[in-house]
């Protein structure tokens, strides 16, 4: 079955967007409404476990503040905060933004130029989805992706497959026709569930997760000036990820 489609993950894998801007955002969104919660890099980085905005405000309370009294309201609480962070995360987009990593930007004209059709599965809101492609890949450019499946679309956020199954679903294509771009554990888990072929590239919160079972994890998709580091998979001396290489992967059983 030839290659008809790439579906990619959003947070870490078009953009390294956890670190300098969700958390930052989640911290403001605190301060905002009165709140003494930090998030550091570290403990952010045993947050990521869980996805999802308000899941993880909700698993941060239930697991790291035992001396945190909630409110009656709490879930309105934490309705309220999500608001407010992704206020902030898309003005700190809007602001300066954050760059996509090597290659993405390279990578997804060369699939439009094919006609290769493109679709987003992410767990982030759709206004911050849009806001990342306005203004880090280039205003307009939601229109590049066919289905823009995000946020709490689905009941169950990845690891579940659920978000997979529903871009397949509106895109008309079967698992065995697409390609996934994830950078973490529960985002490979969430493709390999729905039965997609994934190529990992991974970050500094997630070079230590497992990845068994994908196509290819790389330091990043690389650029001709800039090579990627294969960690797993055969490159086929190739030095950055193509559309050649991206069928190669696809075709092996
Ligand atoms: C991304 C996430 C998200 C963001 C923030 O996971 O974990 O929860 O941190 O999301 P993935 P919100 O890349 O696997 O989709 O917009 O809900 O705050
Ligand atoms: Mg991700």
């Amino acid at each position: 079955m030839s290659l008809a489609a790439l579906i990619f993950d959003v947070d870490g894998t078009l953009a390294d967007t956890e670190r300098d801007g969700h958390r930052l955002a989640f911290n403001a969104a605190f301060k905002e409404l009165g709140l003494d919660w930090v998030w550091d890099v570290p403990t952010y980085g045993r947050l990521l476990a869980v996805t999802g905005g308000k899941e993880r405000m909700q698993h941060y309370v239930g697991t790291m503040r035992p001396d945190y009294a909630k409110p009656k309201d709490f879930d309105d609480l934490v309705a309220q905060l999500h608001q407010a962070k992704t206020r902030h995360y898309t003005a700190l987009l809007a602001h300066g933004g954050i760059p996509l990593r090597p290659g993405v930007k390279r990578l997804l004209q060369a699939a439009r130029a094919q006609g290769l059709r493109l679709a987003i599965a992410t767990t982030t809101t759709p206004e911050n989805v849009t806001a990342l492609l306005t203004h880090s890949l280039a205003p307009g450019s939601e229109t590049w992706f066919e289905v823009i499946g995000a946020g709490d679309i689905v009941p169950a956020k990845k690891p579940a497959a659920d978000i997979y199954f529903w871009v397949l679903q509106q895109m008309g294509l079967e698992a065995a026709q697409c390609l996934a771009f994830e950078d973490s554990e529960n985002g490979l888990k969430a493709s390999q569930g729905a039965g997609l072929k994934t190529v990992v590239t991974i970050n500094d919160y997630t070079r230590d997760h497992d990845f068994t079972g994908a196509r290819a994890v790389l330091s990043d998709l690389g650029e001709a000036d800039a090579p990627f580091q294969v960690l797993h998979g055969a490159a086929q001396g190739k030095r950055y990820v193509d559309l050649e290489l991206l069928r190669l992967w696809h075709a092996v059983p």
